[in-house]
């Protein structure tokens, strides 16, 4: 076995990046190349990812990676789930929604009066969020769209598809569309023909460490790759994520925190149980074909949503670190709100939305912005204890320890609420699991790296300093 070096594009919601991995038995390490934002666009018709521009960045940033090194032996791609691009004969019809428009609203309950939630749930063991790719086509079927379109292709499929020329579905990031069965072993072509969806829009599925294609034609040109093999990783940005979680022991929780806080624990098989969908739980496909038994909440888009609004209307730019250090100081107790209510999914004023849910309870509402901060971070913090304790009790498995990953895991007073909360030693970091996650299965695939995801994880552990929360 020797080094080998990869390249890893990620596409978070609050960023993309394209870092280079070198990966080898005893080695580890991440460069970033290149940093451009993903953010949505507002347009008429509703809220759209500009994929485009998307791939063009990373294009880009593939170009300075190969001018920076040149033994990039394979690339993988991963971004966040559920949105695609439809498309017809290899054309993209249109830009893709973005997960954050409202427009599933009359197909949730179009889908929910022919198939109820509870008998989705025994098919695809996926919790309700009103994006789920089935809602998504069930609201394109109805506008009309599909009429158009012989395939739809997830973000990462559809980049890895420009990439090569081959278009396929990657299994953790198709669990994500609710159309898979739930032990990932295929399309499941009769709930599929229940949803009256055309079967024949969904690609042939790849699995994490397959090779997807070769880089040519014009992404040859663009990126500076040609023949470069892509290969499948865990595309679904959490996948990749859960694969670089430094877990040592079988008595884990995991945070993925970033826009989103992904909070639950990997098991070998799904848990369908009424209590798990009550909770909210769902069941997505892992990489080597684990089950991510997790709930989704609402994440720092609560407080990245905030800042936003905060320097729309002072036109002046927030620092981060010295707003979050402001709000440690804070000695009042603040009120906790109900970070999942669906009122804080649209982008939007999120001091007002926030102030009305506790006003609407005759609770106090902060009245500084470092309050409200803190009224963010204990509110997170609450969510995930909850979430952590629902994930144990739901699953039957003993939690002792919490590591919490992604950006979020630099922020300490989260940390530090989230340990003190579910009583629980909390572990933050590495902040970059999502990419490590990625040039992992790379480099395993490449025979750089051996063995199962806890020989991955182990070298995570030895190459990154997860730092440690007491409660
Ligand atoms: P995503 O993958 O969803 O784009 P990231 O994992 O990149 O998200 O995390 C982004 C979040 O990390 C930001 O919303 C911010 O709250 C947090 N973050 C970034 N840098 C810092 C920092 N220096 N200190 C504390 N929090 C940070
Ligand atoms: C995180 C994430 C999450 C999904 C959401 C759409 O980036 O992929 O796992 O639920 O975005």
């Amino acid at each position: 076995m020797s080094t080998t070096t990869v390249a890893a594009v990620d596409l978070g919601a609050s960023s993309g990046r394209v870092m280079l991995g070198r990966v080898g038995p005893d080695e580890l390490r991440l460069n970033a190349v290149a940093r451009f934002p993903t953010g949505s666009v507002a347009l008429r018709d509703g809220l759209h990812v500009n994929v485009v521009e998307l791939y063009r960045a990373a294009a880009e940033g593939l170009r300075t990676a190969a001018s920076t090194v040149d033994d990039i032996a394979s690339i993988g791609i991963d971004a966040w789930a559920v949105d695609y691009g439809l498309m017809r004969d290899g054309r993209l019809l249109g830009l893709p929604f973005h997960y954050r428009d409202g427009r599933t609203d009359a197909a949730v309950a179009d889908v929910h009066a022919s198939t109820p939630f509870a008998e989705l749930y025994a098919e695809n063991g996926l919790q309700f969020l009103p994006f789920n790719t089935l809602y998504q086509l069930a609201a394109d079927r109805a506008a009309g769209y599909l009429h158009y379109s012989d395939s739809a292709l997830l973000i990462p499929d559809l980049l890895a598809y420009w990439l090569t020329g081959n278009a396929s579905a990657e299994v953790t990031n198709a669990s994500t569309t609710g159309l898979l069965r739930v032990d990932g072993s295929g399309w499941n072509d009769k709930l599929i023909e229940r949803l009256r969806l055309p079967r024949s829009i969904l690609p042939s599925l790849v699995r994490p460490g397959e090779t997807i294609g070769h880089i040519s034609g014009t992404a040859a040109s663009a990126t500076g790759l040609e023949g470069v093999a892509v290969t499948a990783v865990g595309s679904h940005d959490t996948a990749s994520a859960v694969v670089a979680v430094p877990m040592t022991g079988t008595d884990a929780a995991y945070i993925s925190c970033g826009t989103w806080g992904l909070v639950g624990v990997e098991l070998e098989h799904p848990v369908l149980s009424d209590a798990a969908r009550e909770a909210n739980f769902t069941n997505e496909g892992g990489v080597d074909g684990r089950v991510r038994f997790l709930h989704n909440v609402m994440g720092l888009w609560l407080l990245s949503e905030s800042v936003r609004t905060w320097e729309a209307e002072s036109g002046e730019a927030i620092d981060l670190v010295a707003l979050l250090g402001a709000a440690a100081a804070v000695s009042d107790e603040q009120p906790v709100f109900d970070a999942n209510d669906p009122r804080f999914l649209p982008p939007g004023d999120m001091p007002s939305r926030i102030s009305a849910w506790l006003a609407e309870r005759g609770m106090p509402v902060p009245q500084s912005r470092t309050a409200m901060v803190r009224c963010i971070i204990e509110s997170l913090a609450d969510a995930f204890a909850d979430a952590v304790l629902a994930a144990s009790e739901l699953s039957g498995k003993t939690v002792s320890a919490i590591h919490i990953v992604g950006g979020g895991s630099q922020n300490d007073l989260l940390c530090r609420l989230t340990a003190k909360r579910a009583g629980l030693p909390v572990f933050a970091g590495p902040v970059e699991a999502t990419a490590l996650g990625n040039v992992l299965v790379q480099a395993r695939a490449l025979g750089a790296v051996t063995g199962s995801l806890e020989a991955l994880r182990h070298l995570v552990a030895r190459t990154t300093s997860p730092r440690r929360f007491d409660p």
